[in-house]
């Protein structure tokens, strides 16, 4: 499998929307796979396909310390929701570089297909729950910067812009 490229903010590609995985089959598990690769050797937590500039439903996460719990979730959907919100710095490997203070909920349930193509709910807090909810924004086309103030993102825009190899 080809090295997948991470596409990096402003890039307009990062703001599609995402369609339903149609059916896990040897190409979705070979695209985990070399999705699975990407976000170790960029020594990320998660990866959405979005940032690949793979329009559709799948995730990898891996918040373990030794790096060998890897998720892969599928067509995720968040079912609940904690009405306890929590702030927490976030990055993203699309922005790299940057980190800032974004609110999100303090825990979620999350449900998924797994890779054998199988309904599985997840129960989240901590970084797990931040990370769950950072990478559905991305494959709703919404890069977390969005969520911080119009001067803080144009900063961001422009500073990416002249870091643009
Ligand atoms: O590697 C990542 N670290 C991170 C830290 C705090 C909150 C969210 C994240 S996700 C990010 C990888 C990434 O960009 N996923 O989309
Ligand atoms: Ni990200």
């Amino acid at each position: 499998m080809t090295q997948l490229t991470i596409l990096r903010y402003p890039d307009p590609r990062l703001h599609t929307v995402a369609k339903p995985v149609a059916e896990v089959d040897a190409r979705v598990r070979s695209l985990a796979d070399a999705m699975l690769k990407t976000m170790y050797e960029a020594e990320g937590i998660g990866l959405a396909a979005t940032q690949v500039n793979v329009h559709e439903r799948l995730v990898v996460i891996d918040v373990s310390e030794g790096r060998d719990q890897p998720l892969v979730l599928i067509n995720p959907e968040i079912v609940w929701t904690s009405p306890e919100k929590q702030v927490n710095d976030e990055g993203c490997l699309s922005v790299p570089g940057v980190y800032d203070g974004v609110e999100r909920a303090s825990a979620v349930r999350v449900q998924a297909l797994d890779l054998k193509g199988e309904q599985q709910t997840h129960s989240a807090e901590g970084l797990l729950a931040v990370c769950i909810q950072h990478e559905m924004d991305h494959l709703m086309g919404k890069v977390f910067v969005e969520y911080l103030s119009p001067l803080k993102r144009n900063r961001i825009k422009t500073k990416m812009i002249k870091q643009r190899k």
